[in-house]
């Protein structure tokens, strides 16, 4: 088993945040994205999409999409249950999942392609205003997170899950592209303090 990823960028994180807090361990592939190696023939015959990360299984097969990946692990290491264990939590991680990933790590992602340098070459064609509305759009998520953390410890209710990777990761992609956590988000600073104390926000 293998995951093939680049240290540099969200997505790939956010797996080896999960694989952190579960404590497995997998080797690792880089994929120079900047490079464009992710369009290269053969990493193109393993993920049509040309993204990372993807997960090579021993048995050969490939599995792309942070979430799909993540939930490969969370059903082979049911400990350390991450995306929920009752019918209502795992809907509920579900619903808070799609919606931090369509609102703020998207949003983010359209903004670092479309407003900033981004990939360079490969992101030759720019809407800067897009990028900008995406931006306006980040900052509107985290308000919204901001509220959430209000009432909760964590993004969904008292236990740390998948949720809280996928936000983590997407903020401090932000603030790599200089987009901050507005000053008067008070429970989202406290929330953000907090979950980049764990060990695995350093994987
Ligand atoms: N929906 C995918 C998104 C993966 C993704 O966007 N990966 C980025 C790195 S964070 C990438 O490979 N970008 C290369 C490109 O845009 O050409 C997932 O969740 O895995």
């Amino acid at each position: 088993m293998k995951l093939y990823e680049y240290e540099s960028f969200p997505s790939p994180r956010r797996v080896r945040m999960f694989l952190a807090e579960k404590g497995i361990n997998i080797p690792c592939e880089q994929i120079d994205v900047p490079a464009g190696e992710h369009r290269s023939a053969d990493y193109l015959s393993k993920n049509q999409d040309g993204l990372v990360p993807l997960l090579e299984l021993d048995n050969g097969e490939y599995i792309s999409e942070t979430v799909a990946i993540s939930r490969y692990f969370e059903e082979n290491y049911p400990q350390t249950p991450l995306m929920g264990t009752t019918a209502e939590e795992k809907a509920r991680i579900e619903m808070w999942q799609r919606r931090v990933e369509n609102s703020l790590a998207n949003t983010v992602a359209t903004y670092f392609h479309h407003a900033t340098e981004g990939l360079g070459e490969p992101d030759r064609y720019r809407n800067r205003e897009w990028g900008e509305k995406n931006k306006e759009k980040a900052i509107s998520a985290m308000k919204q997170l901001n509220n959430q953390l209000a009432e909760n410890i964590f993004i969904v209710g008292d236990k740390f899950s998948i949720v809280d990777i996928t936000a983590l990761c997407a903020i401090d992609f932000a603030a790599a592209v200089n987009i901050s956590i507005p000053i008067e988000c008070h429970h989202l600073t406290r929330w953000y303090a907090e979950v980049s104390q764990r060990q695995s926000a350093a994987a």
